[in-house]
């Protein structure tokens, strides 16, 4: 097949809808290599600083909303989506048994980063096999504005919380991207402003990251806490963190458009080590050796040892004082850093406090 012809690219693009599909994409969607609408959302919120600590994501601000500068001869984004909910029962059960700790549903099983890379590339070769050209896959990491291709190419619109929601699968999904010269046609995008009168998410969140509709203020996000912040988790924000110790669902948990998530088939995204069901305390007490093992292929392994004992020292330091939390704080207290003895000691503090009370 040659792509001369505007039928010919019509033919390919919706082969490449059906390829996506064969690869366990729920939702390929085609936009055009701008997007001035979200460079310019972007900047106001580099304004605000509310990216914190994440230099990155100003560093390489101009590349975000620009493809052809990140992939010279860049003309469209395929965006791409990956459902990545395991099972949302525990959700709930979880977050209300001070005891036990909360990791966000997205990072229970396996890393998504190289199982979708690994995709999309997949996916490129193949149109580069049937069109030629020069194409690049990118997920996450990458200085792409991925919700904003993917609100542009059709696969949702952005909710108040931020996500891209799908009015048929909510928002549980990863976003992928393929840069492509290939110049294919275009999807529509979907209707935005789905949220209405709503604003769960708003008054739901644990910390008020949201600080305006659209609008999250990363420095007050749990995700940014638990995951991004490499230093001290302000004080005044721990109480508000509950259980949750890596990452954050509340945002997606209220918002009525996931009573249409899509459970995902993908065994990789199961949880792994019953992450989905254990007490702070056993997670608190691994050693280094187990933190490595158990959290090997893992998004949680990203953050290090240290971190992790952080915001479990918070997750327990917000629980039922007990006896059997100061036992534990104190057996791990001498192998922690200084960053995340401060915590242990914060906890221990609040233990002690309640129990001589
Ligand atoms: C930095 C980052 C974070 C930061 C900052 C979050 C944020 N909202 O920006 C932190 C660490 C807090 C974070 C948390 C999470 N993240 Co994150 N994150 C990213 C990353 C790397 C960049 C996002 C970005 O560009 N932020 C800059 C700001 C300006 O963009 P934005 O908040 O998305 O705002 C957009 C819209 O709201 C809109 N907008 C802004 N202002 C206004 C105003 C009006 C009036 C309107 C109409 C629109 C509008 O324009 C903006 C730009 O497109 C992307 C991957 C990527 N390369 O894009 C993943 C990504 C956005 N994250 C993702 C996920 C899954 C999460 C978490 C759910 C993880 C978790 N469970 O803990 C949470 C969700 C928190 C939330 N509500 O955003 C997914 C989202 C998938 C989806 N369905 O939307 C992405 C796409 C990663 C991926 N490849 O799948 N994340
Ligand atoms: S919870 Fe309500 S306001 Fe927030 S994103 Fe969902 S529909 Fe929109």
């Amino acid at each position: 097949m040659t792509t001369s012809s505007s039928t010919d690219l019509d033919t390919l693009a919706q082969q490449i809808k059906v390829w996506g599909q064969e690869l366990g994409f729920a939702h390929i969607g085609i936009s055009p290599a701008s997007n001035e609408v979200h460079a310019k959302h972007l900047q106001n919120w580099l304004a605000k600083e509310y990216h914190g600590e994440m230099s990155y994501m100003a560093e390489r601000e101009g590349l975000r909303a620009a493809p052809n500068e990140l992939h010279s001869g860049t003309i469209r984004v395929i965006s791409a989506r990956l459902d990545y909910l395991p099972d949302s029962e525990r959700c709930e059960t979880v977050l209300n048994s001070p005891n036990k700790a909360y990791i966000s549903r997205y990072a229970l099983g396996r890393d998504y980063h190289k199982l979708i890379r690994k995709r999309l590339s997949q996916l490129a070769e193949k149109i580069s096999t049937v069109a030629g050209g020069s194409h690049r896959a990118f997920v996450d990491s990458a200085p792409v504005l991925e919700r904003g291709f993917a609100e542009q190419a059709g696969l949702g619109w952005i909710g108040k919380n931020s996500m891209l929601i799908n009015s048929k699968a909510g928002s549980w999904f990863f976003l992928g991207e393929i840069y492509t010269d290939v110049p294919l046609p275009i999807d529509p995008p979907q209707e935005t402003g789905h949220c209405g009168s709503c604003r769960a998410c708003l008054d739901d969140c644990p910390t008020g990251a949201i600080v305006a509709p659209y609008q999250v203020d990363a420095r007050r996000c749990i995700s940014y806490l638990t995951i991004e912040l490499k230093d001290s988790i302000p004080e005044e924000l721990r109480p508000l963190m509950g259980n949750r110790v890596f990452g954050c669902d509340d945002c997606q948990l209220v918002c009525p458009w996931n009573k249409f998530a899509q459970i995902t088939d993908e065994t990789d995204f199961s949880p792994r080590h019953q992450l989905d069901n254990s007490e702070l305390i056993t997670l608190f007490l691994w050693t280094e050796q187990a933190f490595l093992d158990n959290t090997a292929g893992s998004a949680i392994r990203r953050i290090g040892y240290q971190r992790w004992l952080r915001n479990l020292a918070v997750g327990i330091g917000n629980a039922p004082a007990s006896t059997e939390a100061i036992k534990a704080l104190e057996t791990q207290r001498p192998i922690a850093d200084n960053m995340a003895r401060e915590h242990i000691d914060w906890a221990l503090a609040k233990h002690k406090n309640a129990i001589n009370k």
